[in-house]
């Protein structure tokens, strides 16, 4: 093709993308603000006390154990909608621009129902002001499998209900982490992104510190990368900040402090977007947040568990949901702490009970073939072309959970 050609494909293109999607046009007009941070506000002499030793999960193995990719299986998802948008263009799916281009959400998908999420009391409403569950599977860490960010297989997870996922993206301590491969791990998020937005679902774009376990170790990297984020993703909305995955070994006020650093970066490019803050203690500690609460609107802190190791943290999340604390399990798992062990399939169900009385979101661990048993598949499996019989335990439970309530 000649340069001229070119230039005129070019400027056909924007003038499409011009017409499709407006600048500064969001699809949802029914935006919905509601402000209410505080009302959850305990004395410290109400707070519990110091965590138990079940609670204070400092192991975690950071070996990554040997991995196969074989055969590709062909077997039908079982059905949901057909997706009736236009296939992805890779070309248009911009990686390190300052802004990326939004595709309007497919009919019948989360997004396009329920469109701009916020936070209205203790519970995260959609555009009408309604309930909304969050109900996800989180990536392993997404320069860890890269072959997971696929939109064949984020839709196969969309089959079965689940309507978000969030792209964990290490900071350090796993392979091809944050910190020093900058440009690689962006263009996996802006992928995930692109695709998630194609489906309609929504996103997490989750911080994942673990080993730095005080968050203010990355500051400066994560306000710029929070910076470009929020620029890019403005008029996105399915897109959600999670600005510090697991704190541990530092108090609530370093989380804190850090939270009041990162959360005006966004809402400067970003106002109505909900942002997930992580609490102490591999974000068990949401007691220790209700002290002081965060000041900024749409925000929810985050609480984890794993089945089979913290049990005792249910009549936690209970306690402070019904204080008014707004919290998201923006990760859990089946199985124990160490993403590895027996599953308590019980103790699972137990938990998601609890999380669909209070309408509390839920986001499980992890989108992998890893050989632990919270990874969702055997290994062997195709990304792309998977089916229930390469799903493992955990996997098969939760997402049988999400397709029946
Ligand atoms: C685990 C992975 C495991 C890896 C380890 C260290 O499952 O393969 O070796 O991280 O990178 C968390 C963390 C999450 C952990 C998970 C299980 O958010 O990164 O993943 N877990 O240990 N908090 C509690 C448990």
């Amino acid at each position: 093709m000649n340069s001229k050609m070119t230039a005129l494909l070019l400027a056909l293109i924007s003038a499409v993308a011009f017409i499709v999607v407006p600048a500064g046009q969001t699809v949802d007009s029914g935006i919905q603000t509601v402000t209410d941070s505080t009302e959850y506000t305990v004395s410290a002499d109400n707070a519990e006390g110091t965590p138990t030793a079940e609670n204070s999960d400092s192991n975690i193995s950071t070996q990554a154990p040997a991995e196969t990719t074989t055969a590709v299986q062909t077997t039908k998802p079982e059905g949901v909608a057909e997706e009736t948008t236009a296939p992805v263009d890779e070309d248009l799916v911009n990686h390190t621009g300052a802004t990326a281009e939004k595709t309007d959400a497919p009919m019948g998908t989360a997004v396009q129902q329920h469109g701009q999420l916020s936070v209205k009391g203790a519970n995260i409403v959609d555009m009408h002001g309604e309930n909304f569950q969050l109900k996800g599977m989180s990536t392993l860490g997404v320069a860890i499998y890269p072959e997971y960010i696929s939109k064949e297989c984020f839709a196969k997870f969309r089959d079965y209900g689940v309507n978000c996922i969030r792209l964990a993206m290490y900071t350090q301590g796993e392979n091809n982490s944050y910190i020093g491969n900058e440009y690689q791990n962006k263009e996996l998020v802006d992928k995930g992104v692109q695709y998630c937005t194609e489906l309609g679902m929504y996103v997490i774009i989750d911080w994942h510190i673990l080993s730095d376990g005080n968050p203010h170790q990355y500051k400066s990297q994560s306000m710029e990368f929070f910076d470009e984020m929020s620029a890019k993703y403005k008029d996105y909305p399915n897109v959600l900040y999670e600005i510090c995955n697991e704190p541990n070994g530092c108090s609530w006020n370093d989380v804190k402090s850090y939270a009041d650093a990162v959360i005006p970066v966004i809402r400067k490019n970003d106002p109505d977007s909900i942002v997930i803050v992580g609490t102490p203690t591999y974000s068990q500690d949401i007691h220790e947040a209700a002290k002081n609460p965060l000041t900024q609107e749409n925000v929810v802190y985050a609480m984890h568990f794993y089945a089979a190791s913290h049990q005792f943290l249910k009549d936690r999340m209970s306690e402070y949901y019904n204080k008014g604390m707004p919290i998201l399990i923006s990760e859990f798992g089946t199985c124990d702490y160490t993403g590895n062990g027996g599953n308590n399939l019980q103790e699972t169900r137990a938990w998601l009970e609890l999380c669909d009385k209070y309408d509390i979101g839920y986001i499980n661990w992890n989108m992998s073939h890893r050989n632990e048993s919270s990874a969702c598949f055997y290994q062997g499996t195709s990304p792309e072309h998977w089916n229930e019989s390469n799903l493992r335990e955990g996997a098969k439970f939760v997402l049988d959970w999400i397709k029946n309530h």
